[in-house]
């Protein structure tokens, strides 16, 4: 049987990463459901993602977003992270926006023209300066980039203009600083998608260097895909970058982690802690990438956190010898219930135990309704902002 104290420790050592646009204003093209209290500005964001950390004591870095958090004046960047340390959280990953400008219409990297590529590129090479104000060691990319018709544009000569422009800015990279690339199947573009797979974006890493590695956002699959099996392959190549978790019931709905399937979530799990991944020197970093529409934006992003780290408690308890020996002796039954068993199990209590060791209260939703932040927010920020998509 695992040891209890050792997966206690692993759920020590992880961290869940929260995105900055989670805690703004969003919803789909058809409306924005306007919440009363959520920030105005990139520092309210860290307030709020600080209160996640607080009641979860898991989730110290929150994830950037450019242009939605750009700080504006010298020494803008150095303020916002300060700010952070000073509430006890940290800047995470900085994501990128090469999607929202006209100019981008017909893509960013990818771009045909070449001006539209150098705009681009010089919007990266911006991010990296901001991760060097802020201490942020993952530039993360995706890119909205693809082709609507057959014959619209070349697909190997974007692939070709992908690779330069992404090597410029490996080149401008700090030797701890990586580069991150996500994958999504289709949306914004219906025909083609210039990452549309993992496999497009290990391709890419593979000629930037060992610093480049993939993300698996886990709702830009085709239903029925097994991410499982993909992520246990990037960890064997050491490509795994890290995660967006956010759940979908059909595309890319970026609802709660582990709403919809709480089995994937384990799955995936179960080979992040079979693979080594939960070892600090794989550096995976577990992020959410999800937005709150329609529920309590701060309890939903809390929510989120305790689901991965329930995952990620019932992936820890899969009994590894036992099942180590069911697969060697062919029993197929046998190793399927081990780790059938783990799933099943309530890590309720396990968690609870584990928070109330940390001095930390054993339901943390509850505990954050009861601390009166959501009252104060509410009458102290008025005219919240919107966290960008659909802007
Ligand atoms: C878009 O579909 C991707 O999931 C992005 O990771 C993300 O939602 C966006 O770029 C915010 O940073
Ligand atoms: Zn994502
Ligand atoms: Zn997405």
């Amino acid at each position: 049987m695992p040891d209890i104290a050792a997966v206690k420790a692993a759920l020590t050592d992880q961290r869940i990463e929260t995105p900055s646009w989670g805690y703004g204003n969003s919803g789909t093209r058809f409306k924005v459901f306007a919440q009363a209290g959520v920030p105005r500005t990139p520092f309210e964001k860290l307030d709020d993602a600080a209160k996640v950390h607080e009641f979860t004591g898991v989730a110290p870095k929150v994830a950037l977003h450019i242009p939605w958090d750009r700080v504006e004046g010298p020494g803008g960047y150095a303020k916002l992270a300060a700010h952070a340390r000073e509430r006890g959280v940290r800047i995470g990953t900085v994501n990128s926006n090469t999607f929202q400008d006209d100019d981008y219409k017909l893509g960013s990297v990818c771009h045909p023209d070449a001006k539209v590529r150098r705009k681009a590129v010089d919007h990266l090479m911006e991010c990296v300066d901001i991760m060097d104000a802020t201490g942020s060691k993952d530039l993360k990319l995706w890119f909205a980039d693809g082709t609507n018709y057959p014959g619209q544009d070349d697909i190997v000569a974007r692939q070709d203009r992908l690779a330069a422009s992404l090597a410029t800015v490996y080149e401008r990279l700090a030797d701890d600083q990586r580069m991150l690339l996500e994958y999504k199947l289709f949306e914004p573009s219906f025909y083609t998608t210039d990452v549309p797979d993992w496999g497009t974006s290990y391709l890419q890493c593979v000629r930037l260097g060992e610093r480049a590695r993939v993300v698996v956002d886990t709702g830009h699959h085709a239903p029925g895909t097994n991410i499982e099996f993909i992520v246990a392959l990037l960890l064997r190549e050491g490509r795994l970058g890290g995660f967006d978790f956010n759940s979908r019931f059909y595309a890319d709905d970026d609802l709660m982690a582990g709403a919809a399937d709480p089995f994937q979530l384990f799955r995936i799990l179960h080979e992040v802690a079979g693979n080594g991944g939960f070892a600090p020197g794989a550096d995976v970093a577990f992020m959410l990438d999800q937005c709150h529409n329609v529920e309590a934006k701060i309890p939903a992003v809390i929510r989120s956190v305790m689901n991965v780290q329930e995952a990620t408690a019932k992936a820890l308890l899969v009994d590894r010898d036992a099942l180590a020996a069911a697969q060697a002796a062919g029993d197929v039954l046998g190793a399927n219930a081990v780790v059938m068993d783990a799933y099943n199990t309530d890590v309720r209590g396990l968690l609870g135990e584990w928070r109330q060791e940390r001095g930390l209260a054993p339901d943390p939703v509850a505990a954050y309704a009861a601390c009166g932040w959501q009252e104060r927010i509410v009458t102290e920020r008025v005219g919240g902002r919107q966290a960008g998509w659909g802007a």
